[in-house]
Formats: structure tokens, sequence, C-alpha cells
């Protein structure tokens, strides 16, 4: 069998999405996400003019051949560009290989591990009592684990709250929009919101928390070492890690497990935080980092040193990433949770899939392959639409991470 084309598709179905569809000589085809949220078409330019060409004749079965080829053939190494771009013709070419093989890709990755992904969903509000009321809305949907994010006072806008409670949408504007960010306030608030949500659902519901690279070190360890009588699942992202090296002081000062790793694009950058075991969960996921063989590579060195999963789900990886991270959800030995934020309906309509939401658990398709597909006809009426993330600083306007 040989890749006789590759395509790229740009749609923007509520929100922009890149996708490669891989097409061979015996009709049998796939698809990989390469979406990179504010950064889109240097990915899908990366695929056109710089991938796609040295797919054409290559035997679609020979997977870390072709990722090695993708990786060490380039020279210049990592990087989400380089990395999401990777990711896709890997995620394609699993597809393939599970069509062939007429099995579902959890099935060539080794079977079940487990029933179901646990999945976490995203409580969100402007104030304490209105958040309480969307914890138990998760709840009542089935949800094991809520992540909890509300408005801090004193703030005009905050991470992790949006209008539509159902549809989080980071990338709102055409240029970046920005908004003020002051630890102090933050600091002061964020454990009252827990002591209430705690009390009022018990020690049951799995809690979790996304601090969104804002703190330093220390200021993360204060914060974890408050929320430990609330017996948070994680707290995540509490500070940038460029510097891995840094976790070893946050680790010294709280028990609350911590989770690291959505814009970690290879297992470079987590290395140091797995082996010395200054992280819980490892949060990397199929688009960003070199699909589902590096990803999986990822998970294996993690399940040696007690660090277990929980891969970034959010609305910017589309349907395929889920789909592609499913497979690997249910089957590595070392799975922790699958964050899950729903796509609007008009992206699902131009990614048919078959993967399905029972009872607090998402369950990967059992069609060979992925399970999923973009209609393309559908996908050109949604055309690309420029959309950043927002920019955050300081309240003496210097600038912080967002
Ligand atoms: C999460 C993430 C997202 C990111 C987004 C950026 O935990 O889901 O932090 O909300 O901000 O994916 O593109
Ligand atoms: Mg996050």
């Amino acid at each position: 069998m040989r890749i006789t084309d590759a395509r790229v598709i740009v749609t923007c179905p509520g929100r922009n999405f890149v996708t490669l569809k891989i097409f061979t000589d015996e009709g049998v085809t796939g698809v990989g996400d390469a979406t990179l949220n504010g950064r889109e078409l240097t990915v899908a330019s990366y695929l056109t003019d710089h991938v796609v060409p040295l797919l054409i004749g290559r035997d679609p079965a020979r997977i870390e051949d072709t990722w090695q080829y993708l990786y060490r053939g380039a020279y210049w190494r990592r990087g989400p560009v380089t990395m999401s771009a990777i990711a896709a013709v890997d995620t394609a070419l699993w597809d393939i290989k599970g069509k062939v093989a007429g099995l579902p890709v959890y099935q060539l990755l080794g079977g079940r591990s487990r029933e179901g992904v646990t999945v976490y969903g995203h409580a969100n509000a402007e104030t304490v009592d209105e958040v309480l009321e969307e914890v138990a809305r998760y709840r009542d949907l089935g949800y094991k684990a809520v992540r909890v994010q509300t408005a801090v006072p004193g703030l005009d806008a905050t991470y992790g709250v949006s209008k539509d409670k159902m549809f989080y949408e980071p990338a709102d504007a055409a240029l970046p929009s920005e908004s003020a960010w002051s630890t102090e306030r933050y600091l002061d608030f964020v454990p009252s919101v827990f002591a209430r949500v705690r009390e009022e659902f018990g020690p049951d519901l799995k809690l979790l928390h996304d601090v969104h690279h804002r703190l330093t070190p220390i200021e993360a360890g204060r914060l974890g070492h408050a929320l430990e009588p609330y017996a948070l699942t994680w707290m995540e992202d509490p500070v940038p890690a460029e510097l891995q090296e840094g976790f070893r002081l946050l680790r010294t000062h709280t028990r609350t497990p911590i989770a690291v790793g959505e814009v970690f694009n290879s297992i470079w950058d987590c290395h140091t935080l797995i082996t010395e075991q200054l992280i819980d969960y490892i949060r990397a996921t199929v688009v960003h980092a070199g699909g589902i063989t590096h990803l999986r590579r990822i998970f294996d060195l993690a399940a040696l040193y007690h660090v277990r999963s929980g891969s970034h789900g959010a609305t910017d990886l589309s349907p395929v990433c889920m789909s592609a991270a499913l497979h690997l959800d249910v089957s590595i030995p070392n799975f922790g949770l699958q964050e899950y934020m729903r796509h609007t309906p008009e992206t699902d309509e131009v990614f048919p899939h078959g993967y399905w939401f029972e009872d607090g658990y998402l369950h990967p398709s059992e069609e060979p392959g992925l399970g999923v597909d973009i209609d393309e006809e559908l996908a050109a009426r949604y055309p690309y639409q420029p959309a950043y993330l927002p920019v955050s600083r300081l309240m003496d306007g210097t600038v912080h991470n967002w």
C-alpha cells in the first residue's frame, strides 16, 4: 500500500481547526488533528509545504519509521509547530493501520485496560453561589470529576470563566484582547471557593483547578498548601514549566497533587518532572506532543515514576484528537483523567465521530481505526477566521503569563 495524496483542511465551524487527511492507493484514508490555537496557519503551511511532498509514495504501515524520518530528518527538532505537524501524520497513519487491520486503534495498543475513560467537565461562574449550581449540573450529568473556576473579585476578566457554560472558547478576538491580573487577589480568594464546594459536595466528587501558569513556585506552594484541606485531585499548571527544576521548590511546600503539560510537545519537556517525581499527572496530548507514537512513549516513562495521564482536551483540540486520545486512554496502564470540553454542534457535524459520553465516562469508537472523519464539503462552508488567545498584564501593565 502507498500514500497517494494528503490534504490539509482548515475550517472554522465555530473555531479554527487544521486537519490532515491521508489517501492511499487502496482507498483507505486516515485523519490527524494539527490544530495549534492562534497559530493555525503555520502548521498548515508546515504540512502543505514541507511534509506532504515527503509522504507521497511512502508505505503508510511504517508508522515509527515515518515518525523518525520527520523528526530526525528535518534536522530542526521539537517545538509546537513541528510536533503538531508530525502528530497529524502519525495519528492519520494509526487510523489507516486500524482500518487495514479491521480493529479499533486501542486494540492495536494492547487492548482495553478499563471499561471507560473518566472525564472532567468545567464548572465556571462569576460568583461562588453560581459555581455551586454549575458543579451540581455536572454532577447531575454524571460527571465524577469537575474543574472549578470562578471570577476573582476586583478583576474584569478571569481565565476559565465564560458566558456560554458548555462551550468555553478562549480564543475570543481577531487580535489579542488584554486582561489585568492580580496574584494577591487570586491567592486571597481561591481557597474560600474550594471550602464552599467541598462542603457542599462531600468527599467523593473529584475537584480540580487550573492556575494557568500564573504563579511562581513559592506562590504556588502557598496556594497548594491552602487547598490541602479540600483534597483536590490536581492543581494544574501552577507555574510555567520551562524551568522543570523549579518544581522541586513547589513540591517541598504542598501535598496537593500537581498536573502539568498541555503546552508540552516532547518527552524532553517533562523528563525531569517525571523522573524526579515532581508532578502527579502529565497533561500532554496527541495533537501537540507528536501523535499517538510519541505520547505513548511519554506515558510509558511516566508509568515508571507513578505519574498518571491527564490529557488536555479543550475545545481547540478537534474531535480527531479526542478520538485518538481516547484510544490511548483506554489502553494505557497509568491512565488518570481525561479533560472533556464539549464541541459545538457545528464542529461535531464537520467531524462525524463514534465516541460517546455516558455516566461520566467517554468511550472510544468500536469502528476500525479511530472512528472519526472530516466532512470536507461541510468544512469548506466554514472558512478560517483569525482568532487569538488573550494576553495577560499585571496591574502595573507588565506582560504576565496568560
Ligand atoms: C485547559 C486549558 C485550555 C487552554 C487552551 C489554549 O486546561 O483546558 O488550559 O483552556 O487555555 O487550550 O488553547
Ligand atoms: Mg489548562
